[in-house]
């Protein structure tokens, strides 16, 4: 491949991958704060900090990179397929062995992820911990809904099943609504610990970038602090059964004025209701 061409090949899948991730990105954020909309194709909209992160290291660099990486290997084979056919290059060359091309096809991809590891570590440590939770949920796995515990706050506690369709009340959607939706305030470092009764379940909520698994025998932690007040849903993303896809989560983010009081209403009474399997 002469220079010329090859100049303009770097020239054109540089222009496609900048056109691609402007198109993504202008994509406009969801209407619906906190649950999945027909035909989205984006992330979910941020309700926390930990969110925005991801949504910036995703759409500024991993969707860029992977953009030109793809079409890069795209016009490489378009390339392969036109000048290199048996019509058009009937001789072949008999080249095995090239040092130069080998040196670099092996430490740009190297390269490449470095770049990436360096602010995805910087990520994974940022929600792993956090030094000054004000307080904590516990929630807890089973099959097939979830169990939540306020520890520091009176020890309210009580379990969640999913809302069965005949009951369904307008607003609620489908597969998402709960009978017993998690309160917790805005603006407050949450410590978040997961755990399970039985198998691997995990607790995930998209708006907040929160996955994080429940494992029966031991103790899962991060945390969280929400700051757009709503309804947030999720579901169960670790297959757990037969009724995994029916164990969703609803948190309802309020103001720490209206959680209070939330939390004085509950003083003394235990929600603990098992309505057994579905
Ligand atoms: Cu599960």
């Amino acid at each position: 491949m002469n220079k010329i061409k090859a100049f303009s090949f770097w020239k054109l899948s540089s222009y496609i991958s900048a056109f691609l991730t402007c198109a993504l990105m202008t994509v406009p954020a969801f209407a619906t704060l906190g649950q999945p909309e027909p035909g989205g194709i984006n992330l979910q909209a941020a309700a926390s900090p930990m969110k925005e992160k991801m949504i910036a290291f995703h759409n500024g660099l991993l969707m860029p990179i992977i953009t030109a990486i793809a079409v890069f290997v795209f016009i490489l084979l378009l390339v392969v397929v036109v000048r290199f056919n048996k019509k058009a290059n009937p001789t072949p060359s008999q080249t095995t062995h090239n040092l130069l091309l080998e040196v670099v096809w092996t430490l740009v991809p190297v390269l490449i992820l470095v770049v990436i590891v360096i602010p995805s570590m910087k990520m994974l440590y940022y929600v792993d911990k956090s030094a000054d939770t004000e307080m904590t949920l516990k929630v807890t796995g089973y099959q097939w809904y979830w169990g939540y515990e306020y520890p520091d706050n009176g020890g309210i506690n009580f379990l969640s099943n999913m809302v069965p369709d005949k009951d369904l009340k307008s607003g609620q959607p489908r597969l998402l609504a709960t009978d017993n939706v998690v309160v917790l305030p805005v603006n407050t470092n949450i410590k978040i610990l997961t755990a399970a009764s039985d198998v691997i379940h995990s607790w995930s909520i998209p708006a907040f970038g929160i996955k994080l698994d429940a494992v029966p025998g031991r103790l899962n932690e991060t945390w969280v602090r929400i700051d757009k007040e709503g309804t947030f849903y999720g579901q169960c993303s670790q297959l757990c059964g037969q009724n995994h896809a029916y164990m969703p989560i609803e948190v309802r983010a309020v103001s720490k004025q209206a959680f209070s009081e939330w939390v004085k209403r509950q003083s003394g009474k235990t929600l603990s209701k098992k309505t057994g399997d579905k």
